[in-house]
């Protein structure tokens, strides 16, 4: 049964996440016939965490409107707005009308925010596409209000993937996987899944705190950069890497080994830029002050055995992760040596967390 509905508004957060493994290349948009669902796929199978506090707040009101032909929709950035970010919001609505036919029945005025500041270099496309959806999806249960709590969640991070890649992994907590891989049960390349093992417990409340190297405007689009993965030289390779990388991670994170946890994750880490350096064009997102971070996180690692490590984005900014039983030497560590490589000193402390609310 449906129901109808004329007006209303719902609230969702979700927050940003950051991948362990990798996501870098989507497969050829192939199928012609079938162009819409053969869209943002993988490459490779990635894996992240959740982030706790680095989060989008998204109001969704909609209305009832009489032209049905359209999407219509009014955006709001922290109360302000904002004509900028309007066509990514059409391009992702006119990707999800398919699946999503009653759209062109609402008005809709989207208001959003960000706990992090803007332009700080911290992707808002995972949140704030996972926002976005989620408010999707509870328009959707509220016209189909026999929906499963499964199906809600599963088709949010489908939607969300159809806005940004990454953003399927933002649905969920703490540890999510996109992308088949035979050893992780579940797993698909169409939207994110929590990992379905148990994890050990040297990896909860994991710690991520994020050094804000440059909040400048990239020189390269994440979008562009995966494109780049077509006709790289070594993508095939990279992409076995990937679903190798995901086996390993899988066990260490069902037995909480954390030496091997940091080889695998530094070692994506750098391969990440290593394939934005090798690409043509090429490029690099890493700055000076990136380096510098990194060289004296392992130079503390090596005199104090502290078992802690970088990871980076597809920017210059670091992300510190480490377990929180040696937070409070590693925060030390942080404001004695790392700070001063930092954009105005700024960086932002948070940690793995259980998804949207
Ligand atoms: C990731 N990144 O796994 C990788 C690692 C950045 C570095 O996914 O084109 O914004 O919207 O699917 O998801 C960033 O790319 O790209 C990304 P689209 P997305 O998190």
């Amino acid at each position: 049964s449906t129901v109808t509905i004329d007006n209303g508004s719902f609230q969702w957060s979700a927050p940003s996440n950051i991948a362990l493994v990798k996501y870098w290349g989507k497969r050829e948009n192939t199928n012609s016939s079938n162009a819409i669902s053969s869209e943002q796929i993988p490459a490779n199978p990635s894996v992240s965490f959740t982030l706790n506090h680095c989060k989008t707040i998204t109001k969704l009101a909609f209305a009832k409107k009489q032209d049905q032909s359209s999407f219509s929709f009014d955006l709001l950035f922290e109360g302000q707005p904002k004509e900028e970010f309007k066509p990514k919001i059409q391009k992702f609505l006119e990707r999800i009308a398919v699946y999503c036919p009653y759209l062109k029945e609402y008005h809709f005025t989207i208001a959003t925010e960000n706990t992090f500041p803007h332009s700080s270099g911290i992707a808002s496309s995972a949140s704030g596409m996972a926002a976005l959806a989620m408010n999707i999806m509870s328009l959707e249960k509220a016209l189909y209000p026999e929906m499963t709590e499964d199906f809600f969640y599963q088709k949010a991070s489908f939607l969300a993937r159809l806005g940004s890649g990454s953003a399927c992994r933002s649905v969920k907590g703490s540890v999510v996987v996109w992308g088949n891989n035979t050893s992780i049960n579940g797993s698909s390349d169409l939207f994110g899944v929590e990992f379905p093992n148990t994890i050990h417990a040297n990896f909860k409340n994991y710690q991520d705190t994020i050094l804000l190297v440059d909040k400048g405007e990239k020189v390269v689009s994440s979008t562009v950069g995966h494109n780049l993965m077509h006709n790289h030289p070594f993508a095939e390779q990279r992409f076995e890497q990937a679903h190798q990388n995901l086996s390993k991670l899988k066990k260490v994170l069902e037995n909480g080994d954390l030496q091997q946890f940091i080889q695998i994750v530094e070692s994506e880490a750098l391969t990440l830029h290593a394939m934005m350096m090798t690409s043509l064009p090429y490029f690099i997102l890493m700055k000076p002050n990136t380096l510098e971070i990194i060289n004296k996180i392992w130079k503390f690692r090596n005199e104090t055995q502290t078992p802690v490590c970088f990871t980076l984005d597809a920017g210059a900014n670091v992300h510190v992760l480490y377990p929180e039983n040696v937070s409070e030497t590693v925060l030390q560590f942080i404001q004695a040596e790392l700070v001063g490589y930092c954009q105005n000193g700024n960086y932002i402390c948070d940690q793995i967390g259980e998804g949207a609310i």
